[in-house]
């Protein structure tokens, strides 16, 4: 029987990290690789493996310390063979010496750091790392969709999702499709391959899951924008006389703020574990960029607090970052609610795809001329088609209804008054 000291492995360049978890007892029979304590820096959290097995002899650290590498966690009475000593630079108190007259006959060992991920490598907080024990989930192999490639609830239930399907209440190892063409394209003619772009790679899991775990809603409508056409064709810079060019995205954009602030449950998140709905209290609107890499969809933040002018620069101005790969990852997060509008090159109707974690997209596709009978009179005007994605979770069919009828206000007869509100 020997005793081993367990000490914090080599974190990477980190000091005085806090922990916030003891995961263990003392008397505790633990595995090698079990983990031990939650270690949070100001970036992640990671976890420390144990790097051998046996009884827990005593806890030398608890929550709320801060330690170093080379700290004591805690000393281990175990039958395994060890690898020698290395220095420690324990703070604690050093184990506590058996009496001579034991019959077991004690040594005192001391273990190399286990090698951890470094902190601010793994990513994800003390509550789902829990979350993914309590569920058998190595979080190590899970691949985190959030920001920096923090893993989320959703991110370890989708992982356990592609480990199990639970069928007639029995766990079964799911089976992986491979799909395998009967013919290879090769056989029909003449061909090319390339890798896809960088930005599909990553978008496309995101828009996986969005198709397949959000229950879409597409509702289509048409809104005369008549008179907003020609306000926004009668737009002159008052001092130089100029005319300013604004696209109607910039218009929709505001109305769409208008109508948020009518139908909170639009500019909202689900979170399905807890059952809660998040309401946000600020208006960053999405907007699908096309760029030659591929899909981007950038934020303005506070649109609300923004002029129509202002918002159209602003589009011109994010747009440009996004296809110049200037743009920065955050702002791809922390939107309301997101406009793809195809308008600018042609098509009516289509169906967007909600970004996640977002619960409504708006696309908009060209404006066209329609003759209609206006007072016995047949008079031409500019109607605009509106396709509305929401999320039947949060969103009833009503609800959707409703809110492209109010979004058709906005951009209607009484634009300009709701757009200045
Ligand atoms: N109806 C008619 N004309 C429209 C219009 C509409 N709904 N929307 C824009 N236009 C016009 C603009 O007024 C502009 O006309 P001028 O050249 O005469 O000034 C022209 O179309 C081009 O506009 P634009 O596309 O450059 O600008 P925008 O503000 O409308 O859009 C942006 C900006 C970044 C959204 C757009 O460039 C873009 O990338 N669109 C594609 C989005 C996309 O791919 N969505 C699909 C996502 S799902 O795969």
């Amino acid at each position: 029987m020997t005793i081993q000291k367990i000490l914090v492995p080599d974190m990477g360049d980190f000091k005085d990290v806090e922990v916030i978890e003891v995961l263990v007892k003392k008397g505790q029979v633990i595995k090698k690789n079990d983990s031990l304590i939650t270690l949070e820096s100001d970036k992640s959290s990671v976890e420390v493996p144990s790097t051998h097995e046996g009884k827990i002899e005593n806890i030398n650290v608890s929550v709320g310390d801060k330690i170093n590498k080379g700290d004591l966690i805690l000393t281990l009475e175990s039958k395994q063979e060890t690898n020698g000593p290395v220095k420690e630079k324990s703070k604690k108190e050093p184990v506590k010496q058996k009496k001579q007259n034991e019959v077991v006959q004690v040594q005192q060992q001391q273990q190399p750091a286990p090698s951890v991920p470094a902190l601010g490598k793994s990513s994800a907080s003390p509550k789902i790392r829990k979350f993914a024990r309590e569920l058998g989930a190595d979080i190590s192999k899970i691949s985190g969709t959030q920001r920096d490639g923090r893993v989320s609830a959703e991110d370890v239930k989708n992982f356990i999702r592609s480990q199990v399907t639970v069928s007639q209440g029995e766990v079964q190892k799911k089976e992986v499709t491979k799909y395998v063409e009967e013919y290879s394209h090769e056989e029909f003619g003449e061909i090319t391959t390339q890798d896809l772009p960088r930005v599909k790679k990553l978008s496309g899991p995101h828009l996986v899951r969005s198709w397949t775990e959000i229950p879409h809603v597409t509702q289509h409508d048409e809104i005369d924008v008549t008179d907003m056409e020609q306000f926004r064709n009668s737009l002159y810079d008052y001092y130089t006389g100029e005319k300013i060019k604004v696209t109607p995205l910039a218009f929709i954009a505001k109305a769409l703020v208008s109508a948020l602030k009518e139908f909170p449950n639009f500019n909202a998140s689900l979170n399905p574990e807890s059952n809660k709905i998040i309401y946000k209290k600020y208006f960053h609107i999405g907007f699908a960029v096309d760029t030659p890499h591929g899909l981007m969809v950038p934020k303005l933040r506070n649109v609300d607090q923004m002029s129509i002018q202002k918002i159209g620069e602003e589009l011109k101005n994010t747009s440009q970052l996004c296809r110049e790969l200037k743009i920065d990852k955050k702002e791809f997060f922390g939107g309301s609610m997101t406009i793809s509008s195809l308008g600018g090159i042609g098509g009516t109707h289509f169906t967007p795809i909600i970004n996640p974690p977002e619960v409504a997209i708006l696309g908009v596709g060209k404006t066209f001329d329609r003759l209609v009978k206006e007072k016995n009179q047949i008079v031409s005007k500019k109607i605009l088609p509106i396709s509305l994605s929401y999320d039947h979770r949060l969103i009833d069919g009503a609800e959707g209804a409703r809110f492209c009828v109010y979004l058709g206000k906005c951009l209607g007869k009484d634009f300009a008054f709701k757009l200045a509100v």
